[in-house]
């Protein structure tokens, strides 16, 4: 079973005015020590995708395991190391097929039924969420609590990530409530290097 780090960062485009501002925050991140990474790009076109990809690998790619979200194409176009699939994409035995059982797979979930059907699939990792309120998701699902997550923790042994509102401020009692890792998108972009070393510090 892999281990997850407690810090899942989150790249996603729309946050940053262009590629180079989201390149700068990718190695900020990494100089904190990051040690995984997500790139999520729900507006781009494939090839701006894969490009932007691209230069996430060359700058990260041997200290930092990348995983792309929804798109396994794109996942070994741009030779990432996973790929991230939620309830509307390719099934996690679909992306699977495409990605081979070497590289990483994930799988969302928001409530109890999904995350123990994902339980049954090869997924590597399980997330769950939201835990709290976000603005980074268009139409998100209904917030789950810590509540919830205690209840996914509860139902697969599956390395689990919580997403969703997760900031320094409440990322140690989602930890405490049975998460192995948070992931993060808002409470990264501003200082990110600073932001994710004392995401480190408080998640020990
Ligand atoms: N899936 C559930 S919540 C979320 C995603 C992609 C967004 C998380 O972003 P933030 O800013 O950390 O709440
Ligand atoms: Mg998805």
């Amino acid at each position: 079973m892999l281990q997850l780090p407690r810090l899942y960062p989150i790249l996603d485009p729309a946050c940053f005015g262009d590629s180079a501002e989201m390149l700068a925050a990718a190695e900020e991140l990494a100089e904190a020590g990051i040690t995984l990474l997500q790139y999520r790009n729900k507006a781009g076109n494939a090839r701006l995708m894969l490009e932007e990809a691209r230069q996430l690998k060359a700058l990260l790619g041997t200290n930092v395991k990348l995983i792309m979200n929804d798109r396994s194409d794109l996942c070994l176009a741009a030779a990432f190391d996973g790929v991230h699939v939620g309830q509307d994409d390719l099934s996690a035995e679909s992306a699977r097929r495409i990605i081979g059982a070497a590289r990483w797979l994930g799988v969302s979930t928001h409530n109890p039924q999904q995350l123990a059907e994902a339980d049954k699939t090869s997924a590597d990792y399980l997330a769950i969420g939201p835990i709290f309120a976000t603005n980074s998701k268009a139409n998100p699902d209904p917030v789950v609590g810590l509540e919830g997550l205690r209840r996914a923790r509860e139902l697969t042994r599956k390395p689990l990530v919580a997403i969703g509102g997760i900031t320094r401020a409440n990322a140690r009692s989602v930890i405490d409530a049975g998460a192995d890792s948070v992931a993060v998108i808002s409470d990264l972009l501003r200082d990110p290097r600073e932001s994710a070393e004392e995401f480190f510090r408080i998640l020990g």
